[in-house]
């Protein structure tokens, strides 16, 4: 780190010799560190607070650049244990500036009396667990070592800042300054020559205070950042009178969001709302000035798909041409290689109108990268600008940097923190860490933090980790660690989240790309407050599932295992439909089964658009329905015949639509879902018997559906995927039609019960055992069961068309999918299989709401494509949000 970034506060040593004996050591003075003292002084613990900074604040004792404000409403951003410290501080502002909310957390140690129990100008330089002892041992900058049982890193997400990694900052003669560590006195701009490196949050609220005093400004931007306008004012805004409506209920209901504030994300997606409403929606958002608004006010799919991402990145960008007068200049400020909200956006308070200014240059990298830092000022590869000041902005060594390289911490067996991340971070429920008993990380990689309202997740994880340390001073347990198995659980659950969200598809300080070297991933829990708050819960009321606890006297505990084992997607279904309390569906008879089918697809959105939807009816004796449904592209198309599930006795040619315009988009074929008919009315064979001559009919007809003639597909989801692979087998027993593949997801195969998937999921995961049960009895007699035609996997499998088979982990019928799969390659027809982890028996057709489903249904639709010889989709999900064309040269002077 440059000389320039060493930090102001001086420390003094006194008495080396003398070991300070403390509980618990918290180190940083910040929200975090300030609650857990309070939490661990009112249980009884003994504790020391350490801070570098001469006084609390934390990451708002260090970044006092001009502009710093929070950008989470203030109302939001305030501790809420205690509901009297919320009638004795009101803020002034809608976002507090940085000396306001550096008055609060002053207020707060006072209120509490904390400053007592907390060592400022201190650093640790050393952790070392002490097995003989089973404690920490600290060494410290200044005054005594430390010994404690527990040791919490409050250290923030954003306090360690980045080197510039420019050369030459050593050579300029001019003023040095960061934003993360900007001097305690005033810095007087006025009339010089100022250049700021780097537009994020701290640079974007930096440049228009600078350019307001500094005779001339040169903004060096690299990357340009969403922002839009806080619409910052007095603190009166809709979310206060929420607040003021019901105070505890707005916490709770704060606590158990996604964000940490106490908004709802909309349900609507974005192909559902017309032109006119999504522009509604987004000006609403932006005269809100509010990002967790933007962020999740306008449309379901703007933070996972690509496609919804770019209609508000759009309208952003057409923001940015409206305000800044310049076209190049605004070009080059419109963000071009990142979807919103993957990298963080930032608020803005005349950010845009300053490159109006005549005073103000923006340089833009992406054309003339930096070359040098010089004695006068910053020379690119095609100019040199004399400077008197220079302020980076360039961010922070983010999660990770305040904890693994600010001092060696050495955990059992000697091992070191810094190698056993040297790959990344792991860490159980970004709480702990497998080889070091008794840390605690607050708001570490792994746990929702930076993508959330930092008030309510500290206090969370605060809460969380002394209530474990009083639960296990209560049982006489001294040591906690979390078990590699509960670890490695926790980093696939991880990666799971992170599939849903665009983070992957931006590199950010998020995923560590800002930091040369770095190991890359998206390190914050990308899953939410609430989810990661009941998960929380729930390893509690698990007996601490985990965790290995142990005491003095030999007492020991260890429930091993993971804690989430289902997509997050499926879990939080799952949990919604738990607390339905629903009755069993085989105990509303057929009809009121069907009746509740009916109305709860009436909630659901409908499916994306496609080309064409029609329904129809197929001749014959029994005038069977079917839709249609046809991509936008130029036919004549593929044809896939589908079959619906719902046990042989509900559902229709309707109710897998969602999955079907998904499927038909993706595929770019066309798709019929046929209308089979249903027990108990007509029993078995009659939906297999149904199945094939509609599919037959289908063939005969392709060409006048606008399809193409010769070989079809068939694909079927559950009981649709035993009527499926039955009509496979017929039409191979009974001359056609030519089939040239098979999707086989989730499908009924056999009327075995006795494979492990039906005791393993017999309950909890909606597709009971009960419920197979009772549509087996339905539809087939015992005597029928081993017909192939409704237990295919009994038949003989020579000779059938290709398969895609697709099972789900918790899914009672998963076993026997597999058998299928497998039996189907020993009879040497060619197989591939998907089995879908963490998944249950509904997530593949739950398009509009099993988000986790979507990669799955990619795979899927790539398997139909190579069935019908065309070739893979183009898939590159980047290709589509970039802006590829570069932004045009920018003048010296904008405006
Ligand atoms: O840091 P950043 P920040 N040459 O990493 C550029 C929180 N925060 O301090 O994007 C040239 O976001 C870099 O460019 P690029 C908030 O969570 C909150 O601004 O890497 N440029 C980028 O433009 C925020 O996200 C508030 O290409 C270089 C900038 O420097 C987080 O802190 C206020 C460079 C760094 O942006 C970090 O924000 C402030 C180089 N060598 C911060 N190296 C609130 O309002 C880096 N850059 C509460």
């Amino acid at each position: 780190m440059p000389e320039a970034m060493v930090a102001a506060s001086a420390s003094e040593s006194t008495d080396r010799g003398a070991v300070q004996q403390v509980d618990v050591a918290v180190v940083g003075a910040g929200f975090a560190g300030l609650y857990i003292l309070h939490r661990l002084r009112k249980a009884g613990f003994s504790a020391v607070g350490l801070d570098e900074a001469n006084d609390v604040g934390g990451t708002w004792y260090w970044n006092r650049y001009p502009g710093a404000r929070c950008d989470i409403q203030t109302v939001d951003y305030s501790y809420t244990f205690d509901p009297e410290l919320e009638n004795a501080w009101t803020w002034s502002e809608k976002y507090a500036t940085q000396p306001e909310i550096l008055r609060y957390l002053g207020f707060i140690a006072d209120r509490y009396d904390l400053r007592r129990d907390i060592r400022f100008g201190t650093k640790v330089t050393s952790a070392t667990w002490d097995e003989a002892a089973q404690r920490w041992l600290l060494t410290t900058s200044n005054g005594a070592n430390i010994s404690c049982r527990d040791y919490i890193m409050a250290t923030g997400c954003l306090s360690a800042p980045k080197p510039p990694e420019i050369d030459g900052v050593k050579e300029f003669k001019g003023e040095v300054l960061f934003t993360g560590r900007w001097p305690h006195h005033d810095v007087d701009l006025k009339g010089k020559r100022v250049g700021v490196i780097g537009t994020g949050s701290s640079g974007i609220q930096a440049i228009p205070k600078i350019a307001e005093q500094a005779a001339h400004l040169t903004v060096f931007q690299r990357t340009p950042n969403f922002a839009m306008p806080a619409h910052n004012g007095p603190r009166t805004t809709d979310r206060v009178a929420q607040f003021e409506a019901d105070r505890a209920a707005f916490r709770e209901q704060a606590r158990w969001s996604l964000a940490g504030v106490p908004l709802a994300p909309t349900p609507a997606p974005s192909w559902a709302l017309s032109d006119a409403e999504r522009r509604e929606r987004f000006e609403k958002a932006w005269g809100e000035g509010d990002l967790v608004f933007i962020l999740s006010q306008l449309w379901a799919d703007q933070g996972s798909d690509v496609d919804g991402n770019t209609i508000v990145a759009d309208l952003l960008r057409e923001k940015v041409r409206e305000i800044v007068k310049d076209p190049q200049t605004a070009a080059a400020l419109s963000p071009f290689d990142h979807p919103f909200g993957a990298k963080r956006p930032c608020l803005e308070t005349n950010y845009y109108t300053t490159f109006n200014r005549d005073n103000v240059t923006l340089v833009n990298l992406r054309d003339e990268p930096i070359k040098a830092i010089t004695a006068t000022g910053i020379a690119t590869d095609k100019r040199s600008f004399d400077l008197d000041v220079i302020v980076f902005a360039t961010g922070f060594d983010a999660m990770t940097g305040a904890i693994r390289a600010v001092h060696p911490i050495t955990g059992r067996d000697g091992k070191s923190l810094s190698d056993v991340w040297k790959n990344g971070p792991q860490t159980y429920l970004g709480l702990t860490v497998a080889g070091f008993p008794n840390l605690f990380l607050i708001t570490g990689p792994g746990s929702p933090s930076v993508l959330s309202n930092m008030a309510v997740s500290i206090e969370q994880h605060a809460d969380w980790v002394v209530d474990r340390l009083i639960d296990m001073r209560d049982k006489g347990l001294t040591t906690i660690e979390a078990t590699d198995a509960a670890q490695e659980g926790w980093a696939r659950h991880m990666a799971d989240c992170s599939a849903l969200t665009l983070h992957r598809l931006a590199n950010t300080w998020y995923t560590g790309h800002n930091v040369p070297g770095k190991a890359l991933g998206v390190m914050p829990y990308t899953g939410g407050v609430g989810p990661y708050r009941s998960i929380c819960n729930e390893v509690v009321s698990k007996g601490m599932l985990g965790f290995r606890l142990a005491g003095p006297d030999g007492a020991a505990q260890c429930n091993d295992g993971e804690i989430v084992r289902l997509q997050p997607d499926v879990r939080l279904v799952l949990n919604m439909l738990a607390e339905m309390n629903l009755p069993a569906i085989e105990s509303m008879g057929a009809q009121g089964a069907r009746d509740f089918v009916t109305e709860f697809n009436k909630g659901r959105p409908p499916g994306r658009p496609v080309g064409e939807i029609l329904d129809g009816t197929i001749p014959g004796n029994e005038r069977l329905r079917y839709r249609l449904y046809r991509p936008a592209t130029p036919g004549p198309h593929p044809i896939v015949v589908y079959f619906h599930g719902g046990g042989w006795l509900l559902g229709d040619e309707q109710s897998d639509d969602p999955f079907c315009r998904d499927m038909c988009r993706r595929t770019g074929m066309i798709f019929v879902s046929v209308g089979y008919r249903h027990a108990p009315e007509h029993r078995f064979p009659t939906a297999a018997e149904d199945g094939f001559a509609a599919t037959r009919w289908i063939s005969e007809h392709a060409s006048h559906l606008g399809g193409q003639p010769g070989p079809l597909l068939v694909a079927g989801w559950s009981a649709g995927g035993n009527i499926a692979a039955v009509t496979c087998q017929l039409a191979r027993d009974r001359g056609g039609p030519q089939i040239a593949g098979q999707l086989l997801v989730c499908p009924v195969t056999d009327c075995s019960f006795d494979r492990p998937s039906y005791t393993e999921n017999a309950t909890g995961y909606f597709l009971t055992r009960a419920l197979m049960y009772w549509f087996w009895d339905i539809y087939c007699s015992p005597d029928d069961r081993t017909d192939p035609r409704v237990a295919p996997l009994r038949g003989e499998l020579r000779g059938l068309p290709p398969a895609y088979v697709v099972t789900a982990e918790f899914d009672p019928l998963r076993d026997e999918g597999i058998a299928y799969a497998e039996g189907l390659a020993a009879a040497g027809v060619p197989v591939e299989q998907l089995k879908g982890s963490g998944h249950f028996h509904s997530s593949y057709v739950m398009v509009d709401v099993i988000i986790t489903g979507a990669a799955c249904r990619a795979k899927m639709a790539e398997a139909l494509r190579r069935f019908a010889g065309l070739p893979a989709a183009a898939s590159d999900e980047r290709a589509r949000f970039e802006r590829k064309t570069p932004p045009p040269e920018i003048n010296a002077a904008a405006g």
